[in-house]
């Protein structure tokens, strides 16, 4: 793909950056670690780009001792010619106004990274301080800027004779919570970005913690999904294919393991589409029904044509498309709306899947065999749920009998609690607020869906119960119109059990109800630790809280409460069920890749994986997915 030549007359200028220091979450997501981490993915898209472009070979960050971060690539160097009207470097434009860039002008920049695709303004309008250095033309050139205002002049100050760009960054802790940038979350994203971009090296250093990783994959999209499967039994080779057009490029990296679970990574110009789009959707009636002519040709369809759910079941995929003009659309701007990618996309990998299977009937059977396995176990499942139908025909409107329902039916104002125990959910009862909370006890731990079939997994008598509950329906049935809940919200004991529990049940929801993880309905109620009496009563929700608390009150008259069950019902409405002031977290997927790696690596079979993972993280009080 070929970029017409750049210069400082196609920068168009729009606007200053005094509304981005009002408004940063408008450009960033959020103020809190994930829009921190924005501003490194942003400049670091930027380097990307030139890497699509084919100018970049190695971008490297440095987490530096004094809280700042360092970006160096080896592109072409961000333009420096005076702008013909503005008068100014082009550069300073482009780190002083909004969407100014070549990135907006689509004749010089075909395709383009970046979340928002804001443009490093916003890095700079969001940092106390910035410097950028520019290998460019013979010279190296410099120049710094405070929240987003120009400090010094452009100046040359030195020789080369490379190209590149160098950008430094203070985060401003006056417009983050945090200003402390994570390792590991860094870590996976640039992995993943160096299996996207085949050939590209990516080096993270951490000077501080003396920590530092290369990332190279030569063999790309195939390096990305025997990744994914490292812990997965695999049942053959990797498939993987390109197609192009003079607009769009798509790759595509198959490769089937022998778990129940279905895993599509979908990605947009080496952004992770995590709400999926209408690249995911083509993929997915194209194999469907390749599979099926395939089975069908070969004369082994037995039972009927294969479903969605069948052939997708031990699937480990990726979808990338590098397309001009991506539309982003759900509600974390996630999912993509172009609707001629289905239909390409469709086409694409029907064409391209078939040619393969008939070149290599071996792996084509060894899936159908697999699939059609899936399939014999989804007409046992449907036997197993009519079975417990029946049996839940006796209780209210097919509801199962334990769940005490709310009189509310509007599932916007809703919530379930699912309470571990008999005891803590008959307390829960007396506490909640009848009308919009609903309580379904869970008599102990549920099954491990992780580790079993998905016919066993649905007709155990918990799962079941929590499926009707929901009302959502599984798999190809799941229907979100039909949840009757908004929130969804786990309450655990805080001991070793509780988490126990509470992880299985984030395991039932990912891999049965993905959707409502993505979509923000589950949620972990956070009961206090603590109780602290001191005139009047004070709850504690950590030990660190617990810490400063007793130092400032000095005292020592402190009750831990072992479960929920030692609360009575108002101190349990009160501490974790008033929705005024209770405490709850959302469940949400930062990185689909790195959740399903950790799930399967936690509930899996992979015994020494799960030990490295523990030590590591061991430090870590709780998992975020
Ligand atoms: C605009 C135009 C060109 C390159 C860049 C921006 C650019 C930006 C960044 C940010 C980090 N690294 C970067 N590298 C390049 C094209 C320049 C040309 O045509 O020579």
């Amino acid at each position: 793909m070929k970029a017409s030549t750049y210069g400082a007359e196609s920068i168009k200028v729009l606007e200053g950056l005094e509304g981005i220091r009002k408004r940063p979450s408008m450009y960033i997501g959020s103020t809190g670690k994930t829009g921190l981490h924005h501003l490194i993915y942003e400049v670091v898209d930027n380097s990307v780009d030139e890497a699509l472009g084919g100018y970049c070979k190695k971008i490297k960050i440095t987490l530096n001792r004094d809280g700042s971060v360092t970006i160096e690539d080896d592109g072409r160097g961000i333009p420096v010619d005076k702008h013909p009207v503005y008068k100014v470097p082009a550069v300073e434009l482009a780190l002083t106004k909004l969407h100014a860039g070549g990135k907006f002008d689509k004749k010089s920049y075909m395709i383009s990274g970046g979340l928002h695709g804001v443009g490093i303004s916003v890095v700079n309008a969001l940092s106390k301080k910035m410097v950028v250095e520019i290998k460019r033309d013979g010279n190296i050139y410099s120049q710094e800027y405070s929240k987003g205002k120009t400090k010094t002049k452009l100046k040359v100050t030195g020789k080369t004779k490379d190209t590149g760009t160098i950008i430094t960054f203070w985060p401003d802790a006056e417009i983050f919570s945090t200003v402390e940038f994570d390792y590991k979350i860094l870590e996976t994203r640039f992995r993943e970005i160096t299996f996207l971009n085949p050939g590209l090296k990516i080096i993270l250093e951490d000077e501080a913690n003396k920590k530092k990783i290369e990332f190279f994959a030569s063999g790309g999209l195939i390096e990305f999904v025997k990744w994914i499967n490292k812990s997965k039994e695999i049942v053959h080779k990797p498939i993987y294919f390109r197609r192009e057009t003079n607009e769009t490029i798509l790759d595509v990296a198959i490769q089937y393991n022998k778990s129940y679970q279905d895993n599509i990574f979908g990605f947009v110009n080496t952004i992770n589409t995590i709400e999926g789009g209408t690249h995911v959707s083509g993929f997915k009636t194209a194999l469907t029904r390749v599979i099926n002519d395939y089975a069908r040709s070969k004369g082994q369809l037995k039972n009927g044509n294969l479903s969605g759910d069948d052939v997708r079941e031990g699937l480990t995929s990726i979808i990338s498309v590098k397309i001009p003009e991506p539309q982003f659309e759900g509600q974390t701007k996630t999912k993509l709306g172009n609707s001629e990618i289905k239909g390409f996309v469709d086409s694409a990998v029907t064409s391209a899947l078939s040619e393969f299977f008939e070149e290599n009937p071996s792996i084509a059977n060894k899936i159908v065999t697999k699939v059609s396995e899936a399939a014999k176990a989804r007409l046992a499942a449907k036997k197993a749920k009519e079975l417990i139908r029946r049996k839940n025909a006796f209780s209210l409107g097919g509801l199962p009998g334990k769940l005490a329902d709310c009189s509310n039916k509007k599932s916007e104002n809703t919530e379930l609690y699912i309470v571990e125990g008999l005891s803590a959910a008959g307390t829960a009862k007396d506490a909640r607020n009848k009308e919009i909370q609903a309580i379904l006890p869970l008599k102990g731990k549920i099954l491990n869906v992780e580790k079993s079939n998905p016919v066993r997994a649905l007709s155990s008598e918990e799962i079941a119960n929590m499926i009707t509950a929901i009302g959502t329906g599984v798999g190809e049935q799941f229907d979100l119109n039909k949840l009757r809940y908004g929130k969804i919200i786990i309450m655990t004991d805080a001991d070793v059990d509780g988490e126990h529990i509470k992880t299985l049940l984030l395991t039932f929801f990912f891999r049965f109800m993905p959707e409502l993880i993505k979509k923000g309905h589950i949620y972990v109620a956070l009961p206090p630790l603590y109780r602290v009496r001191k005139k009047k009563d004070y709850y504690v929700y950590s030990d660190n809280e617990l810490k400063k608390f007793t130092e400032r009150l000095s005292t020592t008259n402190v009750t831990r409460f072992k479960g929920l069950g030692e609360m009575d019902s108002s101190q349990l409405w009160e501490t974790t069920m008033n929705p005024k002031t209770r405490k709850i977290k959302k469940i949400y997927i930062e990185d689909a890749v790195e959740a399903d790696r950790i799930f399967s690596m936690l509930m899996g079979d992979d015994v020494q994986g799960r030990k490295d993972f523990i030590s590591e993280n061991a430090h870590n009080a709780e998992l975020d997915v």
